[in-house]
């Protein structure tokens, strides 16, 4: 474990109320003593609600208490900025070393300034996400909590900040330690059973152990991996694309859908030639509209470089809506789309109802998203909260998503679960086929190490590297 003291600027850059600058390790307190003078003149402290006068000495200094004072740079004794400053010595602080918060005020320079004469003391500059690798290497959280902090600084909507949060309070950390510790008693079973080959039989009652298995680690690893698919939703959003023929109204969709003016409506077809995307939260799931050219048979060659980039979106689209008029009959363009499209999660939008009597005069095949149909008007701004409710409804299923007290993997953890889940698959094979109580204990261990690359327990240097690597600086 490397003793430097770091430090880092908090807060984000920019004009703001206050900034903060953050130290940690060894050097914290006395670096902060160098610099800081406080305000009065004596040790004692004021009132609860005043913050307290800092005494010259900072091992007075008490843990988790606010002092009002002065930045001052040594060297020229030259005020830089009025400050508060707190002191959380170790190990009752974000990262278990000694920490002192800064609180300045918020101007790139009165940060910047007090920064460097923090560097210029003795601590050097922070990593990006160094402070929280500080926390999970000295043991306070563990990794899932550590790759959920980042989760909640990336947060786009309630729910993904709810899920992130129930991560960082040790959800996913107890789901993986519950599903180790039943490993880990299996194997001393096994185990048990090299040493005394006398006893297989009693050591280990296969069709138990299969049925334990089962149970408790095919099924829960079975369900995490599942909602890691769900959860990558509320992580990256669900992506959405507007098809259809040129000019039926995909632009005023969107714009409609967005409640702004996004995408140039024009009455001209062929308006739109590069996607366009824009993200709304619907029923807490960050969702992304991708607003496409329109597709038809065409030899302009621009519109058939849009009509290539169209087809890219709908390949990677988790749901299309496929918009057709309602005043106008289907056409072979429309016709041409649908056979692009039918293989895909999607929704026939059925727009410019304003323009017919009652019936769309558009007589639409039965196959065609026959559950999911919604009339709209962009123009007048109709039935857009029915589309809406029909986007939830298609992506998610009619209760839509429940994600209270789901756990959610990220990528990392659903790959490891799914080696997890690999190796126990041939423990479970290997007891029903009655091999050798060794090769059994060899895929326990694998299992065993996979869960606690999860928690950080068992992991090499270069993947914590990579994965602390994506925070932010000052965290
Ligand atoms: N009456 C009526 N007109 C609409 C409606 N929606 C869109 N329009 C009009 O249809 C024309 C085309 O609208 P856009 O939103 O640009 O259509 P688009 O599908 O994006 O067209 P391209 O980008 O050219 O493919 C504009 O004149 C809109 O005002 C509607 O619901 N009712
Ligand atoms: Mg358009």
């Amino acid at each position: 474990m490397e003793h430097a003291t770091i430090a880092a600027i908090a807060t984000p850059g920019g004009r703001g109320g206050i900034g903060i600058i953050k130290i940690s390790g060894p050097g914290a307190v006395a670096i902060a003593a160098t610099l800081f003078q406080a305000a009065g003149n004596g040790s004692e402290s004021e009132g609860k609600s005043k913050p307290a006068s800092a005494g010259a000495d900072p091992d007075s200094w008490q843990s988790r208490r606010l002092y009002y004072g002065y930045v001052v740079d040594p060297d020229g004794h030259r005020v830089i900025d009025e400050v508060l400053l707190s002191v959380m010595r170790a190990p009752q602080s974000y990262t278990r070393e000694d920490v002192v918060e800064i609180n300045a005020h918020g101007g790139r320079q009165a940060v910047q300034t007090i920064l460097e004469l923090v560097l210029k003391h003795g601590a050097r500059l922070a990593e990006p996400g160094e402070f929280t690798k500080r926390a999970f290497l000295n043991g306070r959280i563990d990794l899932t909590q550590a790759e959920a902090v980042m989760d909640i600084i990336s947060a786009r909507t309630e729910t993904s900040l709810q899920t992130a949060a129930a991560h960082m309070h040790g959800k996913m950390k107890q789901a993986v330690q519950d599903m180790r510790a039943y490993l880990i008693e299996q194997l001393t079973r096994i185990e048990g059973a090299i040493d005394f080959p006398d006893d297989v039989s009693e050591t280990v009652d296969p069709p138990a152990a299969i049925a334990g298995m089962h149970t408790r680690l095919v099924q829960p690893l079975e369900a995490l991996i599942r909602q890691h698919e769900e959860g990558h939703f509320i992580r990256d959003g669900l992506q959405v694309a507007v098809v259809g023929r040129p000019n039926v109204g995909k632009s005023s969709l969107l714009n409609c859908l967005v409640q702004k003016e996004r995408a140039i409506v024009t009455p001209v077809p062929g308006t739109t030639r590069d996607t366009i995307e824009e993200s709304i939260s619907l029923g807490g799931v960050p969702v992304v509209l991708v607003d496409c050219a329109g597709l038809h048979e065409t030899e302009d060659p621009i519109e058939r470089i849009s009509a290539r980039k169209t087809v890219e979106v709908l390949d990677s689209t988790h749901l299309v809506l496929f918009v057709i008029e309602a005043q106008r009959r289907l056409d072979d363009d429309d016709r041409a789309i649908f056979e692009r499209i039918r293989h895909k999660r999607g929704i026939l939008v059925i727009n410019k109802v304003d323009l017919v009597a009652e019936t769309p005069v558009a007589e639409i095949p039965a196959d065609w998203y026959q559950q999911s149909r919604v009339l709209t008007s962009a123009l007048y701004d109709r039935g857009i909260g029915a589309l809406k409710k029909k986007i939830v409804e298609t992506a998610f299923g009619q209760d839509g998503l429940e994600f209270d007290d789901a756990i959610l993997p990220n990528l990392r953890q659903k790959r490891l679960l799914e080696d997890t889940l690999e190796s126990v698959r041939a423990v479970v094979r290997e007891l029903e086929a009655d091999v050798a109580v060794e090769l059994i204990a060899i895929h326990l261990q694998e299992a065993i190490d996979f869960l606690g690359q999860i928690l950080g327990t068992s992991i090499k240097v270069d993947v914590l590297e990579q994965i602390f690597s994506r925070f932010c600086i000052g965290k």
